[in-house]
């Protein structure tokens, strides 16, 4: 069955460039560093983020704790957004398995974080508190909308965080995604960064994996972290082999994922059941609830939906998620906006 999915840019399959760069790929055994292309790799993505080095990790989850636990020991803390991937989405890593200590600071409808509460969350040397290390933001902010963090907001925290002693870390799963939709370079977003986690395999397309990007120094703590986590991955080469054409050839589109979110957003704001949110799309991500009045919720308005093909991300009692990417053509689009009429249609007929 022909599926049009629309939960995550995480369901993208490999293009077929892919699967032959993949096919072809020379490896090695990345635990003793002697695979080439996962080394092209970790070159590549530290050139085009601006960072002296690379690590290729499997997954995104894994970039973000591996970056945390480099900076953070045990009792330490790391400043956040309360709707930061890391905090909801992560399985409580960082505490579980580091010992890392979270501080939650509200984030902003726009994904940022308040300077003033970057700063009055910062402890003082007090043997009461745990020690104050690092900061994260995430660009593009998953739960705030799939909103894009500008470079000069990230240079304010940058400034902020390093006057007070501290790291910044930024999850950038999808920075491509924001360097793209506001026309500036990914390098330009992670400039103020210590440490960025970027993913090949959401928007981008590829199977399997992320590279954390930083200074030689950190990269070579982080290479231990990922070896202590269970992440040496031997002859990995022939799923770098997708990330190099990913970034090679899926980082230009992106521009199209985020235009068909907004000809997907006009076409399903004409229907009076459901709420968009404000400003949605940002990027490629449309966030809308159910009117309060519509009899079915947002999961059985999914079920719905999948006995027309349609898969959807709900994300709340009634609310929903959908997510472009490159399989989803104009056509899909079409379609998944007849298939919510279809709903509409049959629930409240005319
Ligand atoms: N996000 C997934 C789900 O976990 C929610 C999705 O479908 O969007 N940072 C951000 C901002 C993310 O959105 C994700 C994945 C990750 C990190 C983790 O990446 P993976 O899934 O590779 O561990």
């Amino acid at each position: 069955m022909d599926w049009i999915d629309l939960r995550s840019d995480t369901v993208t399959k490999p293009t077929q460039e892919m699967r032959e760069a993949m096919a072809n790929a020379q490896v090695g055994d990345d635990v003793y560093g002697e695979d080439p292309t996962i080394n092209k790799l970790q070159e590549l993505a530290a050139e085009r983020l601006g960072k002296e080095a690379g690590l290729f990790v499997p997954s995104g989850t894994m970039g973000n704790l591996a970056s945390i636990l480099a900076y953070c020991g045990r009792g330490d803390e790391v400043i956040l957004g309360n709707k930061a991937h890391t905090f909801l989405y992560e399985a409580g890593g960082i505490s579980a398995l580091g010992g890392v200590h979270s501080c939650q600071i509200p984030n902003q409808e726009d994904g940022t974080l308040l300077l003033d509460d970057i700063q009055a969350a910062i402890r003082s040397k007090d043997a009461h508190q745990p020690i104050s290390r690092l900061v994260c933001l995430e660009n593009t902010h998953n739960r705030c909308g799939g909103v894009a963090l500008t470079p000069e907001y990230t240079r304010m925290v940058g400034e902020l965080v390093h006057s007070r002693g501290l790291l910044l870390h930024l999850d950038g799963a999808r920075i491509f995604n924001a360097a793209v939709a506001q026309g500036v370079t990914a390098k330009e977003l992670a400039g103020p960064a210590d440490s960025v986690t970027f993913c090949l395999s959401k928007g981008l397309s590829a199977p399997v994996g992320s590279v954390i990007c930083g200074s030689t120094e950190f990269i070579s703590k982080a290479h231990r972290i990922r070896k202590q986590l269970g992440g040496g991955m031997r002859q990995a080469g022939i799923l770098a082999a997708a990330g190099i054409v990913a970034l090679e050839t899926m980082v230009e589109r992106l521009v199209e994922d985020h235009k068909r979110a907004r000809y997907l957003a006009q076409g399903l704001a004409f229907l009076p059941w459901l709420v968009m949110d404000p400003g949605t799309p940002y990027t490629n991500m449309i966030f809308m609830s159910l009117t309060g009045t519509f009899p079915l919720d947002a999961k059985e308005v999914a079920a719905e939906l999948t006995k027309q093909n349609l898969r959807v991300g709900v994300v709340g009692k009634r609310r929903f998620r959908l997510v472009t990417h490159c399989w989803i053509d104009d056509e899909a689009v079409e379609k998944a906006i007849l298939a919510f009429q279809e709903v509409g249609k049959k629930i409240t007929p005319a």
